[in-house]
């Protein structure tokens, strides 16, 4: 196939400019964003997102998870087409940049061969999938999950926020909630563009990651009941204090982690304590324990010891434990064709690059599993990310977009 020309390059102020109007959609406390999934203002970006998409000549087609398809067509409108995109949801507190550049990237790939009027044999479709994130309704990656066969329609409808709202009524009450079967869309290809949310980019001075693998998450949502009582009156050999077996939890938690180091992770971002009252011992903790690891062994062996020891604390402490698996997708190896077109395109364009796992789960992850897919990653400042002062240079950006442009147009293949 041929490649794109070096000389092909984005409008790197244009996708500046549209970043930046949809980070005024759900704006954070401190300068990020806060537009979870479902909620009025990720309504509002999609909104904003598909006025873009249609002044671009696209059409939209959207499913039954509310997963956003935006179609180019190509000179072979039966060719499979390549597909290029992330997800615009964000966390509570989080950044302007994770996942909404992976979207707005590809969308600036589409502005940019309409500009040069570059034609593509196989149509391009750019992507916005519902919830990647999986902080409002666990798990992450819920809609691409479903869409890769990985869970079920009524599963992922049923799953519950914290006020008890549900996936399926929060899709309809937005107005998103499509008519496509899920998952009935094949793909030659899909490519999707996202910051690293590590140093290491940024720490050796590259432009790109060349995204080879991505590291296994577990997920397992942990339950210690003991009993409420008065924190001044009660004598302490008459507790069974449930926030106190959270606490022993978590060193066994950190303790495991590091039992594994370099590569493997673990820690509970998610922790609610009841009745989360002052004067009261806390009967009940709910808290998620979030392990990571590129080795599949190794996530076992976290999940086990995790179980085992918990276990043991809870027995000696008189608490009872409970377990749920919420969340999980083992290692990730990305196709090689599609890597390498990436680590062309980063040579044929000049910038520095090498060879990546990837620390995060993204869409990517699961719909590697029903079509050929990779990752392009750019740097972000200080590896910081979930946090309100993510923050990348335009030059990142630039770079990333022009990256995922050559990979997809290569693949999509340029009709002279
Ligand atoms: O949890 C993750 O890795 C992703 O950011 N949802
Ligand atoms: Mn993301
Ligand atoms: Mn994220």
């Amino acid at each position: 196939m041929a490649a794109p020309a070096a000389n092909m390059r984005i409008n790197a102020d244009r996708l500046w400019d549209s970043l930046m109007k949809m980070a005024e959609i759900g704006p954070g406390v401190a300068g990020g964003n806060n537009r979870q999934t479902l909620t009025d203002e990720d309504g509002e970006g999609r909104k904003l997102f598909q006025k873009w998409c249609e002044d671009a000549g696209l059409e939209m087609g959207v499913d039954t998870m509310g997963n956003m398809f935006m179609r180019r067509e190509g000179t072979d409108p039966d060719a499979l087409p390549v597909y290029v995109g992330s997800h615009l949801d964000t966390q509570p507190t989080g950044g302007k940049y994770d996942g909404v550049l992976g979207v707005l990237g590809g969308l600036e790939c589409i502005r940019t061969l309409n500009d040069l009027g570059i034609k593509t044999k196989h149509p391009i479709v750019v992507t916005n999938w519902t919830n990647e994130e999986g902080t409002r309704f666990a798990p992450a990656m819920l809609a691409s999950g479903v869409f890769a066969g990985i869970h079920e329609q009524d599963w992922a409808y049923q799953r519950q926020d914290a006020k008890g709202k549900t996936f399926g009524d929060e899709l309809t009450r937005i107005g998103w909630r499509g008519e496509e079967e899920v998952g009935a869309r094949k793909m030659k290809a899909f490519f999707e563009l996202h910051i690293e949310q590590g140093p290491i980019l940024e720490a050796e001075g590259k432009d790109i990651g060349v995204v080879t693998h991505g590291q296994g998450l577990s997920w397992t949502q942990v339950t210690i009941t003991g009993k409420e009582a008065h924190t001044g009156s009660t004598p302490m050999p008459m507790r069974r204090n449930a926030g106190l077996g959270m606490a022993k939890v978590l060193q066994l938690v950190d303790e495991i982690a590091w039992s594994h180091k370099p590569d493997a992770v673990g820690a509970a971002g998610h922790i609610d304590v009841y009745p989360n009252s002052r004067n009261v011992i806390p009967g009940k903790v709910v808290f998620t324990v979030d392990f990571r690891s590129p080795n599949l062994s190794v996530i076992e062996d976290m999940e086990q010891r995790l179980k085992d020891g918990a276990q043991k604390i809870c027995d000696e402490m008189e608490l009872s434990i409970e377990f749920e698996k919420v969340g999980g997708f083992d290692p990730v190896e990305f196709d090689a064709g599609c890597v390498t077109a990436i680590r062309d395109a980063a040579e044929r364009l000049g910038y520095a690059h090498r060879d990546l796992i990837s620390g995060a789960g993204h869409d990517a992850c699961w719909i590697n599993r029903v079509a050929p897919t990779a990752m392009v990653m750019c740097p972000c400042v200080d590896g910081l990310s979930h946090n309100e002062a993510e923050e990348i240079s335009k030059e990142w950006a630039a770079a990333g977009a022009e990256v995922l442009m050559h990979a997809v147009v290569e693949t999509a293949q340029i009709v002279e």
